[in-house]
C-alpha cells in the first residue's frame, strides 16, 4: 500500500505530542511505539470499517472461532507487513533517526495463550483475513496473560504478566455491545399461552460482558477481521454515580468479583484442574458471543432461525468452549421459542469441534454439583441432551450397557465436555493425519462408529507471513529475489527453490543468512545472559511447553551422555553443538519444573568445564514466547520434535522450523509424519518407536526399564549422574527423575514415555546429524529442501480446508470506496 510519507511523518510527530506530551527526540521507546501504533491503527481503521460495512451489506456467512486462547504475538510489525507498508515506513523512521527494531521491541507480547492451541488460533486469524474470509476470533481479554518466567538458581519462577501496563493501543472498547451473562440462581417453570412450558432463570448473579475489538489485518488486501475479546464488568458499576453508602459498598464488591473473572489466563497446558473460575470464564465468553450473534442475526434476518447455519459457523477450539452447544440451545429454546428438535438441528449445523490432544489428563470433565450450581439452566439442558442421546444409544446398543455408560455425556457424577461437543456438532476433526486416525481408532472409537461422517482431518498449519516474512526478513528477501513474492499468499511456490538447492551460489547465500541469524542470536544471548556461544556450532533447538510426553528429558539425558563421552575423550571428533531450550512449565507441574532445573544444572556443568574444549554448550532461554520464537527459529539448524509417538497431536513449531530451513530430528508423531512425506526421508532424521508400537507396548504393560539400565553402561552412567552429586550437591534433588524413569513416580508407570527405550535410537540419529553436518554442501541442500517443501504447512491451506469442508464459507472481497 502506498502512503504519503510526509503526511505520515506529520501524523506520527503529532501522535507523540498528543499521547505523551513529548517530542520525537525526548520520547521513550515505549512512547514512540505507542505513537507509531496509533498512527498505523488509523490506516487499519479505514479498512476495518469498510470490511464490516461489506459484511453487513452482503449478509454473508461468518465464522466465529471460539477459543479460550489467542497467542497473537506483537501486533505492530505484523500489521505493517500485512498492509505492505514496511519499506516506506522503515524509510520514514530511519529518516527521523529512530531505530525501528527498538520500537518493535518496545511492544509487550499479548501472551493470551499457553502454547500450540493458542498460537494456532492466531495463525488461523491471519489466514482468514488474508483469504478474505469473514471471521471473528472470540475469546477473553485476560488482564494477565501467561506468566513471565524467570530462572533463579536453575529453577522456574513465575511473575505476573501485566501486559496492559502501558495501555492497550490495539483494543477498542465497545461498551455499546455489552451483554449480560447470568450465573447461579434457580430455574422456575412458567406456562406459556400455548400451554407449553418456559423455563426462567431467577435470582441469578449478573456480570456484564464488554467486548474489546482488535484488528486482524489481511495480507495485501482490504480485509480487516475482528478479534473480539470479552472483558467482565460489574453490573452495578454504572450505578456508582448514585452512591449512597450502601450501594457504593455493594458496587465495589461486585466490581471485584467481576474483575476476578477475566483477571488471569489459566497457565495449565494439557492438564485439566476442574476449577470453578475456569468454567465461569468458559461460559462467560461463550454466552456473550452467542447472545451478541443472535441479537445481530435477528436484526438482519428476523426470527427465521432455520437460516442461522447459513449465516454463522461456530468452531470450538478444543472442548473449552463446548458449552456453546447448550448455550445456543438455551437461547433458541428459552429466549426465542424455537422447538427443541428444530433448535437441535440448527445447533448441530452451526457447531464444529476440533480436538487438540489425546492426553487423558487434558480431558475436561466438570463435577455435576459445581456445574449445576453455577449454571442451573444450562445443566438442565445438558441433562436433556444426554437423555435423548442415551435413548438413541439404548435403541442401538440396548444389549451393551457398558458401552452406553462409556458414551453417556453425564456419568460418574461428571459432565464430559468432549462428548457434549461431539454430540452437538456436525464435524469433529483432529489436527494431523496420524492424530485423526488415533482418534477414530482409539480415543473416540465409539463415536466414530455411530457418526463416521462427522470425523475428518485438518492438518495444522502456520502463517508464513509472521514466521518467515516477519521473523526472518533476510531469508524472505532472498527467496523473493529468486522466485518472486508469490509465496506470501501461496506457500507451495516455495517448491521453485528445489532446483536452486543444486546451485552453489544459492546454497552459499542461504547458509550465509542462516549464519547471520545465528550471529544475531548469539549476540542476544551475550547481552541478556552473558553467555558466549559459537555461531559455527550446530544450533540444536527444542522450544515448546515443558511436558513429559514432549521428552525434553530425552534431549538433556543425551547431552549428559555426550558430556561423558567428551570427558573420556576430549579430542572426540564432533562438530561443536549448542543445545538451546525454551519452555514454560505449568506452575504446579513438579516433574516438569524439575526437568527445567535439570537442564539448567547440566548447562552449569557443561558450560563451565574447560576440559571439553567448548564442544558443547547448553542454553536455557528464559521466558519463551512468540517474540522470542521469532528470534530463535530463524537461527536453528536442528529442530527437536521428539515426543513419544502417538502423544503429540500435531505440533506447529515443527512447521515453523522447517519453513526456516532447519532439519527435523523427530519421532513419527503428529505432523512430523507429514513433514517427512513432504521433504523426503533423506532430509529428516527420524528415530524411535512408532505410534502403534507405543500403543501396543503400553497395552501389554510388560516394559521394564531396569533391563535397559542394567544392560547399557552408557545409560547407567547418565542416570547415576542424577543421584551421585555430579549435578547438585544435594543428591535428593533429581531423585524423582531417576525414580520416574526406573520405578514410576507418584503412581505413574516406570518410564511412562519410553525415554530409555528410545535413548539409543536417538543417540544414533544425533550421531548421524554430526556426520552429515560435516558435509557442508549436503547440509545446505537438506536445509533448502526443508524450506522448499514446507508449502503444505501454510495455515492458508488449513483454513481453506476448514472453510470448504466444514464451514461452507466463501471469500467476500472488500473494495475501498473512493474518497
Ligand atoms: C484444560 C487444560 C488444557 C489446556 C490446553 C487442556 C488442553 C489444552 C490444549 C488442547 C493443549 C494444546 O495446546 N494442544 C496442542 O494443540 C496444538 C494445536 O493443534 C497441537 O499442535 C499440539 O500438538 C497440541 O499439544
Amino acid at each position: 500500500m502506498h502512503i504519503d510519507k510526509e503526511a505520515f511523518k506529520a501524523k506520527l510527530i503529532a501522535n507523540v505530542r498528543i499521547l505523551s506530551r513529548q517530542s520525537v527526540e525526548t520520547a521513550t521507546q515505549e512512547q514512540l511505539y505507542e505513537a507509531l501504533a496509533f498512527t498505523i491503527r488509523d490506516y487499519v481503521t479505514s479498512k476495518w470499517l469498510e470490511t464490516h460495512e461489506t459484511y453487513d451489506r452482503t449478509g454473508c456467512k461468518i465464522v466465529c472461532y471460539l477459543s479460550m486462547e489467542f497467542l497473537m504475538g506483537r501486533f505492530l510489525g505484523n500489521a505493517i507487513m500485512n498492509m505492505t507498508m514496511f519499506d516506506e515506513i522503515k524509510e520514514v523512521i530511519d529518516e527521523m533517526g529512530i531505530d525501528y527494531n527498538l520500537i518493535e521491541d518496545a511492544e509487550r507480547d499479548p501472551g493470551l495463550g499457553n502454547g500450540g492451541l493458542g498460537r494456532l488460533a492466531a495463525c488461523f486469524l491471519d489466514s482468514l483475513s488474508t483469504l478474505e474470509l469473514p471471521a471473528y476470533g472470540c475469546g477473553i481479554r485476560y488482564h494477565y496473560g501467561i506468566f513471565e518466567q524467570k530462572i533463579v538458581d536453575g529453577a522456574q519462577m513465575e511473575l505476573p504478566d501485566d501486559w496492559l501496563h502501558n495501555g492497550d493501543v490495539w483494543g477498542v472498547r465497545r461498551r455499546e455491545y455489552a451483554v449480560e451473562v447470568k450465573f447461579y440462581g434457580n430455574v422456575v417453570r412458567e406456562m406459556k399461552d400455548n400451554g407449553e412450558y418456559r423455563y426462567v432463570h431467577e435470582n441469578y448473579q449478573s456480570i456484564i460482558a464488554v467486548p474489546y475489538d482488535y484488528p486482524v489485518v489481511g495480507y495485501n488486501n482490504n480485509t480487516v477481521n475482528t478479534l473480539r475479546l470479552w472483558d467482565a464488568e460489574a453490573k452495578n458499576m454504572f450505578d456508582l454515580e448514585k452512591f449512597n453508602s450502601g450501594d457504593f459498598q455493594k458496587a465495589v464488591e461486585e466490581q471485584n468479583l467481576a474483575k476476578a473473572l477475566t483477571d488471569v489466563l489459566y497457565p495449565a497446558d494439557e492438564h485439566y484442574a476442574g476449577k470453578e473460575l475456569r468454567l465461569r470464564q468458559q461460559y462467560f465468553f461463550v454466552s456473550a458471543t452467542l447472545q451478541r450473534v443472535i441479537t445481530k442475526f435477528k436484526m438482519k434476518f428476523g426470527n427465521n432461525f432455520a437460516l442461522l447455519p447459513e449465516k454463522y459457523a461456530f468452531q470450538l477450539n478444543d472442548t473449552h468452549p463446548s458449552i456453546a452447544v447448550a448455550e445456543l440451545m438455551r437461547i433458541l429454546v428459552d429466549e426465542n421459542d424455537v422447538a427443541w428438535d428444530e433448535a437441535w438441528e440448527i445447533t448441530k449445523k452451526c457447531c464444529a469441534y476440533t480436538n487438540h490432544t489425546i492426553m487423558s489428563e487434558a480431558l475436561e470433565k466438570w463435577p455435576y454439583d459445581l456445574f449445576s450450581r453455577l449454571l442451573p439452566r444450562i445443566f438442565m439442558i445438558v441433562e436433556e441432551i444426554n437423555k435423548r442421546f442415551c435413548n438413541m444409544l439404548i435403541e442401538k446398543y440396548g444389549h451393551d450397557a457398558e458401552k452406553i455408560r462409556r458414551m453417556a455425556i453425564i456419568a460418574d457424577g461428571q459432565i464430559r465436555m468432549a462428548w457434549l461437543a461431539i454430540v452437538g456438532s456436525h464435524s469433529v476433526n483432529g489436527v494431523a493425519a496420524l492424530h485423526t486416525e488415533i482418534l477414530k481408532n482409539q480415543e473416540l472409537k465409539d463415536f466414530y462408529e455411530i457418526y463416521p461422517e462427522r470425523f475428518n482431518n485438518k492438518t495444522n498449519g502456520i502463517t508464513q507471513r509472521r514466521w518467515l516474512g516477519h521473523a526472518n526478513q533476510k531469508l524472505a528477501k532472498l527467496i523473493t529475489k529468486e522466485i518472486g513474492d508469490g509465496w506470501y499468499t501461496d506457500l507451495d511456490e516455495l517448491h521453485k527453490l528445489e532446483p536452486l538447492a543444486n546451485k552453489k551460489k544459492f546454497r552459499e547465500a542461504f547458509m550465509d543468512i542462516k549464519r547471520e541469524n545465528k550471529v544475531e542470536l548469539a549476540q542476544y544471548f551475550k547481552e541478556t545472559m552473558d553467555i558466549d556461544i559459537d555461531p559455527d556450532s550446530i544450533f540444536d533447538i527444542q522450544v515448546k511447553r515443558l511436558h513429559e510426553y514432549k521428552r525434553q528429558l530425552l534431549n538433556v539425558l543425551h547431552i549428559m551422555h555426550l558430556y561423558n563421552q567428551l570427558k573420556e575423550d576430549p579430542n572426540m571428533d564432533m562438530v561443536p553443538r549448542t543445545f538451546i531450550f525454551g519452555a514454560k512449565s505449568a506452575a504446579g507441574y513438579k516433574m516438569a519444573k524439575l526437568i527445567i532445573k535439570l537442564i539448567n544444572k547440566v548447562a552449569d556443568l557443561v558450560n563451565n568445564d574447560p576440559s571439553i574444549n567448548g564442544k558443547i554448550k547448553v542454553v536455557f532461554a528464559a521466558n519463551y514466547r512468540v517474540s522470542l520464537a521469532e528470534k530463535l527459529i530463524p537461527a536453528a539448524d536442528i529442530s527437536e520434535q521428539i515426543s513419544t509417538a502417538s502423544k503429540e497431536a500435531s505440533g506447529t513449531g515443527n512447521m515453523k522450523f522447517m519453513l526456516n530451513g532447519a532439519v527435523t530430528m523427530g519421532t513419527l508423531d503428529g505432523a512430523n509424519v507429514e513433514i517427512m512425506e513432504e521433504v523426503g526421508e533423506d532430509n529428516i532424521f527420524i528415530f524411535g518407536m512408532k505410534a502403534d508400537e507405543v500403543i501396543d507396548q503400553y497395552a501389554r504393560n510388560d516394559y521394564n526399564p531396569w533391563d535397559i539400565y542394567n544392560m547399557d553402561p552408557d545409560i547407567q552412567a547418565v542416570l547415576n549422574m542424577l543421584i551421585n552429586g555430579t549435578l547438585d550437591s544435594n543428591t535428593e534433588t533429581f531423585k524423582p527423575i531417576f525414580e520416574s524413569l526406573l520405578n514410576g513416580y507418584n503412581g505413574s508407570r516406570a518410564d511412562e514415555y519410553f525415554v530409555l527405550k528410545d535413548f539409543n535410537a536417538y543417540a544414533k540419529a544425533q550421531a548421524k546429524v554430526d556426520a552429515v553436518y560435516k558435509d557442508k554442501d549436503k547440509w545446505a541442500k537438506m536445509a533448502i529442501m526443508n524450506t522448499a517443501c514446507s508449502g503444505k504447512f501454510s495455515s492458508d491451506r488449513t483454513i481453506k480446508e476448514y472453510a470448504e469442508e466444514i464451514w461452507g464459507l466463501k471469500p467476500v472481497h472488500v473494495e475501498m470506496k473512493k474518497k
